[in-house]
């Protein structure tokens, strides 16, 4: 089998993966034309999925979450998400999503969740994948809003919601603020995770797991700038939740091709790398393609493939039981 088809093929767990972020391109165009929301002209959608640093990318993705009203909607979107994933070869997929930008815009949470854990429900029965929901916090909005945002969490609280993240523009936002939102996190048993390292320096990576505790990075690229920290998290066996297709328009390492591309350095440094595929249809690719790309582009050979895709069943939040049926 050729390294193209391998990559495809190999059975895969989706970590990274925001929601709002995955939306088909015809879908985002047919629910903004439903609900009333104004897009700039365009011939072909895709022409606004054009970004040269993560604010401008997070302005289309606002816009695509504005187009997300009903319950309907949210299923809608779910469902056509997973289906991808499973397109993609994943058995398994846990997903974040943004609630505050859907409220901003007078969207109840109980009318998002119905819709999401009904088609987390269907993709199950249909598909042989299952899924889980990590509702995430904005920092951009700071620890109060992210204790009432723990709150509702908490009181809306089903199986399927196994844990909280941390995203939007990181450099200006660092994670100690947020610490106790997630000791809170902690004592209620939800997982943690938070995305550092990706606009931000290696000492976001240092303090999210320090100070915030988290149970994986997502991103972490700039850990690389930090040779202790590479060498603490190689010892204590950290997990990356790693995402190709974004780095070429969110970070400075931009040529996946290059060999001192962020995730070639840690792949190499012994980390703990898994591929992921963050916002896949805005950054025209999917979980299938991000594997093809480490490949082709990044030149990992079939054993690093599979160490990554194996890292994966580690780093996911299934039940210890499950995860050994995996391996
Ligand atoms: C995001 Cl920080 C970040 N990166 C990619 N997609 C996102 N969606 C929300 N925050
Ligand atoms: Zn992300």
């Amino acid at each position: 089998m050729d390294i193209e088809t391998f990559a495809r093929k190999i059975p895969k767990i989706e970590l990274h993966l925001h929601l709002e972020g995955a939306v088909r391109p015809g879908t985002f165009v047919d629910l903004a034309r439903r609900n009333g929301v104004a897009l700039p002209a365009f011939d072909d959608v895709t022409e606004l999925y054009n970004y040269d640093n993560l604010p401008d990318f997070l302005k289309i993705y606002d816009l695509v979450s504005r187009s997300i009203v009903t319950a309907d909607d949210f299923h809608r979107i779910t469902y056509e998400m997973l289906e991808s994933c499973a397109e993609s070869g994943a058995r398994h997929v846990e997903f974040f999503f943004s609630a505050h930008a859907h409220q901003a815009h007078g969207v109840t949470y109980p009318t998002m969740l119905s819709g999401i854990l009904a088609a987390m429900h269907d993709i199950e029965a249909d598909k042989d994948l299952s899924s889980r929901l990590i509702p995430a916090h904005s920092r951009e909005l700071g620890l109060k809003r992210g204790l009432d945002f723990l709150d509702m969490v908490l009181e809306h609280r089903t199986d399927e919601i196994i844990g909280i993240g941390l995203d939007y523009n990181e450099a200006p936002f660092p994670p100690a603020p947020f610490q106790v939102l997630f000791e809170r996190a902690a004592e209620a048993g939800l997982h943690r995770t938070a995305h550092a390292g990706e606009g931000g320096p290696a000492e976001n990576v240092r303090d999210s797991l320090a100070i915030l505790g988290v149970e994986r990075i997502d991103h972490g690229y700039h850990i690389v700038d930090d040779p202790e920290l590479v060498a603490a998290c190689r010892e204590q066996g950290t997990f990356f939740t790693c995402c190709p297709s974004t780095t070429t328009g969110t970070t400075i390492w931009r040529d996946l091709s290059a060999p001192d591309h962020a995730i070639r350095q840690m792949i190499d440094a012994g980390l703990n790398v898994t591929i992921n595929s963050d916002d896949p249809p805005m950054f025209l690719t999917d979980l299938a393609n991000e594997f093809v790309l480490c490949a082709t582009r990044m030149k990992l050979d079939a054993d690093q493939l599979k160490t990554c895709a194996l890292n994966s069943i580690d780093a996911s939040w299934l039940d210890d039981g499950v995860k050994r049926d995996w391996k």
